[in-house]
């Protein structure tokens, strides 16, 4: 007997709904949930292949504990028994700093990530807390934390009314969307598109999205703040700025004007390669359209102006009278929220400094590029011990084998991971958490991001297996041991005490919230007290999503800046514009650039081993512009070596019109071939590691973000495919 289960599929941000089919206790099917209000039935290859995760044979069903230098299987009492043996060992001799935590990506895609990290990162209580938002979105945080007084205030272009899309550094044909929750992005632009509208992608390589954009500019990579200070140059200059109903909203605009006075579209014309004629066009277009939003990602933010050109894509919608209208960008209200009163205390930065290299802590974490410093450097504060929750530093941070080393090297380590791959293979113990598959899921995160408001609750799909722990529980554990109760502390009582306290502060009795966890009662409240009235009954009642209606606008109840209004010229950002200002051009010194890429079938680093998503074509490749090419001597299926300040690649070539000449691209994630892991299938399509490029010197410095785009490489063709 086949039974169908629905559910949020939580592999990208796009969230759509998934319909499992099942038989005995299997997934055997994946479909697009067509009922989904939101998603209607789109999915994609890594959707389609949810049920494999479950399935895979290479996925960790016990703990794993370090005995004789070999990773065994053991019982979760032992697994516990280890971690509190590790971790109270080094607290006690070298205090909390000592312990690092890595969070990595998957958190924000799970309820144990969303309801529980925090708690884990307040027990621990350490200065050396690192994210992958460092390496991603951070920029977004601060620019918006500063623009809006608040870091997850970040407007979504409402792209299903609006008339005119311009995209920098974001390929959603491939990625699906970020900071930007839209299922099926593709069809949603080919509506705007069907409807009159039009859409500009403005990126170094021709992406899928590019292929289909109304207009295509390529870029020179990092130069995005360029040209964006350009175009603000030249609102302000051909009177183009209208405020409308934002007029009474907002301070700062006339010192904006002052501030890009150095920058007129022909110097964003010599600094980015694009036409000063294109950047004319493209700025009156942009303030011609009835409703426009200008929307930029990885490659506007993981780049070395990231927060400034993170500012700048918000400065222009605000100028155009775009911000918080319908069909502009707009800010989502999800419905575990609470409204906000239009004022607060604002954002800040830097309450500490990293001890090595004294970057400034950011949303209570320090960059993850200075986690290799912190651990190599020895004095009081080193860190000698590891945390990582659903991450592969290894992998995902610049520098990555000077970071392999050093994580190496710690005299304790805990991952909290489904595989033991190129970071687990360091830890003590690891800590297998359950599939997705057999998790509630709630998405805390990306209803902030969401293009329309919804609300949908995944009930598990399958039981646990026989003695597994659901990862809510496992992180919980995890806290109480670092908080010093010991390995066995009773847990459920702590978080019943937590939730009974929250309750009591709502004014609603705990015993009254629904749900058999602890996490179902905490949404059950969080719903209940959020702006719609929901309830989890509500949300059961509904197994394909409650459709909570268009965005609506916020302003100024969304805004907590002292001042209540939107603070356009913060003091951090104007002074970076200035000293970019008083910096000399950067000059051309005939090197190549690496930029990422994403591809369908791909999740950062972690969905190689699914053999459905990565057969046939190599997805791990060098893409080389035809010319550069030819006058290098590549050929495609040959190799080459890539080069940077800090390490080197060989990598397969592939050779293609669509990349700029002077760019080359090779996508991260990849790099599968360590000793010691069990990844079977990502082992036969290791691929090279692009952060074995990247350098972990170079940072936005308002956030701390990695710049992983941009980065200058030597490139040369390797004779037969063998190393020199
Ligand atoms: N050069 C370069 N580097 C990049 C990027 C780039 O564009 N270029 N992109 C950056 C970005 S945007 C990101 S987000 C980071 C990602 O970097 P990370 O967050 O460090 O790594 P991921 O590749 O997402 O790996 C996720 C880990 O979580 C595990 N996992 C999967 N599901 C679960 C779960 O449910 N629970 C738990 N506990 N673990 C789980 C996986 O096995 C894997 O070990 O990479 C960054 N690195
Ligand atoms: N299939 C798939 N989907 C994913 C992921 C994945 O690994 N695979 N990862 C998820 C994660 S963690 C994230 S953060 C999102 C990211 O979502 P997106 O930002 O949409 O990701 P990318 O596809 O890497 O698109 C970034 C684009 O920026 C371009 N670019 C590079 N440098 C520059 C530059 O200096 N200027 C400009 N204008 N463009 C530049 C690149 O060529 C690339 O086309 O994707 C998510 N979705
Ligand atoms: S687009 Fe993202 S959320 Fe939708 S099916 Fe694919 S991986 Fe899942
Ligand atoms: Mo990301």
């Amino acid at each position: 007997m086949a039974d169908t289960a629905y559910r949020t599929c939580p592999l990208c941000e796009a969230t759509c709904g998934l319909a499992l089919t099942i038989e005995r206790g299997a997934v055997v099917e994946v479909r697009g949930d067509d009922d989904d209000p939101f998603s209607k039935g789109f999915i994609c290859p890594k959707g389609a292949s949810f049920g494999y995760l479950d399935a895979d044979p290479d996925r960790l069903r016990t703990p794993r504990v370090r005995r004789d230098g070999k990773l065994l299987p053991a019982t979760w009492p032992e697994a516990f028994a280890a971690v509190h043996a590790g971790l109270s060992a080094v607290i006690g001799a070298r205090g909390r700093d000592a312990v690092a935590l890595y969070l990595g990506n998957p958190n924000v895609h799970t309820i144990a990530g969303g309801l529980y990290a925090g708690a884990l990162r307040r027990a621990l209580g350490s200065r050396n807390v690192y994210t992958a938002s460092t390496l991603d979105q951070m920029p977004k945080h601060v620019s918006c934390g500063y623009l809006f007084g608040h870091p997850l205030a970040v407007p979504v272009p409402d792209i299903d009314r609006t008339d005119f899309l311009l995209i920098l550094g974001a390929d959603p044909y491939s990625s699906n969307g970020s900071l930007w929750t839209v299922p099926d992005a593709p069809g949603r632009l080919k509506a705007l598109q069907a409807r009159g509208g039009r859409f500009v992608v403005v990126d170094p390589r021709r992406s899928r999205t590019a292929r289909v954009a109304d207009r295509y500019l390529p870029i020179r990579p990092g130069t995005d703040v360029y040209l964006l200070l350009g175009m603000v140059h030249e609102l302000f200059a051909r009177d183009l700025v209208r405020l409308d109903r934002l007029a009474d909203h907002v301070t700062g605009v006339e010192v904006v004007r002052g501030l890009v006075a150095p920058f007129p579209p022909a110097v964003a014309a010599a600094r980015t390669g694009i036409p000063e004629q294109a950047i004319r066009e493209l700025t009156a277009d942009l303030a011609a359209a009835p409703r426009a939003a200008v929307y930029g990602r990885i490659g506007t933010t993981t780049v070395e102006h990231g927060t400034v050109t993170s500012w700048l894509v918000d400065v222009l919608n605000t100028l155009t009278g775009n911000l918080d209208r319908p069909g502009g960008a707009m800010f989502p209200l999800p419905a575990t929220s609470r409204r906000g009163t239009g004022t607060g205390k604002g954002f800040a930065t830097g309450r500490w400094h990293s001890r090595v290299r004294g970057l400034p802590e950011v949303l209570g974490e320090l960059p993850a590029v200075t986690l290799a410093d912190e651990i190599e450097t020895p004095g009081e504060g080193q860190v000698r011990a590891l945390i990582t929750v659903a991450g592969n530093p290894c992998l995902s941070v610049p520098n990555a084998d000077r970071l392999d080393a050093a994580i190496a090297g710690l005299d304790f380590m805990v991952s909290i991971d489904p595989y033991l791959n190129e970071t687990t293979r360091h830890a003590d113990v690891i800590l297998p958490p359950p599939p997705a598959t057999r998790a509630a899921h709630y998405d805390f995160s990306f209803t902030h991001f969401s293009v329309r408001n919804m609300a949908n609750y995944s009930p598990p799909s399958l039981p646990l297996d026989e003695g597994a722990i659901d990862e809510c529980e496992i992180i919980t554990r995890l806290g109480a041991i670092v908080a010093g109760l010991g390995p066995d502390a009773d847990v459920d009582a702590l978080l019943d005490g937590e939730l009974r306290a929250a309750a009591d502060k709502a004014g609603i009795d705990a015993a009254d919230l629904d749900g058999s966890t602890h996490a179902e009662r905490v949404l059950d409240l969080r719903l209940r007290t959020g702006p719609y009235g929901l309830s989890l009954a509500e949300l059961r009642a509904n197994p394909h999503g409650v459709d909570l209606g268009p965005l609506q606008p916020r302003i100024p109840e969304i805004l907590r800046t002292p001042s209540g209004r939107i603070e356009l010229c913060p003091d951090p950002v104007a002074a970076q514009v200035r000293r970019l200002a008083a910096a000399p051009a950067p000059v051309d010194d005939g090197r190549f650039v690496v930029v990422g890429r994403r591809h369908l079938r791909t999740n950062n680093s972690w969905m190689h081993n699914v053999p459905t998503l990565v057969k046939g074509r190599e997805l791990c490749t060098l893409v080389v512009n035809r010319a550069d090419a030819a006058r290098l001597g590549l050929v495609a299926g040959g190799k080459a070596a890539v080069t940077s300040r800090v390490g080197r690649v060989e990598a397969t070539v592939e050779i293609t019109d669509d990349i700029a000449p002077g760019v080359v691209s090779i996508p991260h994630g990849f790099g599968h071939d360590r000793p010691g892991t069990e990844l079977a299938v990502a082992r036969r399509h290791a691929g090279v590691n692009a952060n074995s490029l990247t350098d972990d010197l170079r940072i936005d410095p308002l956030s701390g973000t990695a710049v992983l785009n941009g980065v200058p490489v030597t490139v040369t063709p390797v004779p037969n495919g063998t190393a020199p």
